[in-house]
């Protein structure tokens, strides 16, 4: 018989009820959201049978090569959330300045920032993927400006992601903890099958790309060569290290079984006069809410990533996320560091 889980849907509402917080605009956006998450599922999950995987043979705002997954993955998103009448704007990694309903279609108060397909260059390699999105109010009656997205991470009312892997997962939280629901696609909905994720204070797994090890900074390096010493070293045990090369992937993991995940400032981003590599508003923001609600917690390496007041729709931040003790630990190490971090 087919598991007569909770839906998506029936969390929000319950959600909504248990919290006082009335909920049919935004459990109608979350459906909306679910749909264009599903639609994407189909997609990555057929890969080259439905002619989606190779380059777009486009650069992004960013400057990097796009998939083709990458423009449908936006097109889809568009095409599912601007006829709603929910949101009163959209930002997108793929798209430099933001996307203004149509006006065609009624405006709502909230608005959407989402990186379409996280970890995009794993798609051609079958490795996991992912939709980031974080959810704000716009509850000026006026069209939404960029300005009006650049609200602290504090300030969403949802964050999550789409994890596109052996099974397609829907991670969320409205503030009240984090749950994971399970797509299931022979009746097509995401049912709850985590009701209450908490990221373990301590971990002995760290993930960082060791290839840019040379360019680290003094806080990365102690931490990183501690780890790596082993149960002989200052750490007393031997840890465990994994790089998915998708935020979502290495996210997803550490809700799930612990660690920390370090995008850092490192000597060749300030050498190109980058603040960091992740992008704030659609990638640090939403996993930072999801790792906080979890217990876990979020870090530029000198301040917590939800408190920083955004500057500009793409800006990018370092990223120190997972098991408490652990970015903790990192943080005094930037502490100790001083100047070079
Ligand atoms: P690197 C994917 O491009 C991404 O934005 C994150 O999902 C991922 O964690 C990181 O960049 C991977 O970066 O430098 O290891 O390719």
């Amino acid at each position: 018989m087919t598991q007569r889980g909770t839906t998506l849907t029936q969390y929000i509402i319950e959600q909504g009820r248990l919290h006082n917080t009335s909920r049919g605009a935004f459990t109608a956006l979350l459906n909306d959201v679910a749909t264009a998450c599903k639609r994407l599922s189909n997609l990555v999950r057929l890969g080259e049978l439905a002619g989606v995987l190779g380059a777009a043979g486009q650069e992004n705002v960013q400057g990097e090569d796009q998939k083709k997954l990458d423009v449908i993955a936006n097109e889809v998103f568009i095409e599912s959330l601007e006829r709603s009448g929910l949101l009163a704007g959209i930002a997108s990694e793929e798209m430099d300045a933001h996307y203004p309903i149509p006006a065609a279609y009624p405006r709502g108060d909230y608005l959407l920032a989402f990186d379409p397909l996280d970890g995009s260059s794993n798609i051609d390699v079958n490795g996991a993927t992912g939709t980031i999105f974080s959810i704000t109010h716009h509850r000026d009656a006026s069209a939404p400006g960029d300005a009006d997205f650049l609200q602290a991470g504090r300030e969403q009312v949802c964050a999550g992601y789409c994890l596109y892997s052996s099974a397609s997962m829907m991670v969320i939280t409205t503030g009240h903890g984090v749950a994971g629901f399970t797509l299931d696609n022979s009746v097509g909905e995401f049912i709850l099958t985590h009701p209450d994720i908490k990221v373990p204070r301590q971990t002995t797994e760290y993930a960082i790309n060791s290839a840019y090890a040379r360019h680290w900074l003094a806080p990365e390096k102690r931490y990183v060569q501690e780890c790596n010493a082993g149960v002989d070293g200052p750490r007393g045990q031997n840890f465990n290290m994994r790089w998915a090369g998708s935020m979502v992937g290495d996210v997803h993991r550490i809700l799930c079984r612990g660690g920390v995940f370090m995008y850092p400032m490192d000597a060749r981003l300030k050498a190109d006069g980058k603040a960091g590599k992740l992008r704030l508003l659609y990638e640090a923001n939403p996993m930072g809410m999801l790792m906080e609600q979890a217990g876990g917690m979020a870090h530029t390496g000198t301040q917590p990533i939800l408190d920083i007041q955004p500057d500009a729709l793409h800006q990018r931040v370092p990223v120190i996320m997972g098991s408490a003790d652990e970015v903790e630990r990192l943080v005094q190490y930037h502490r100790e560091a001083g100047n070079d971090t």
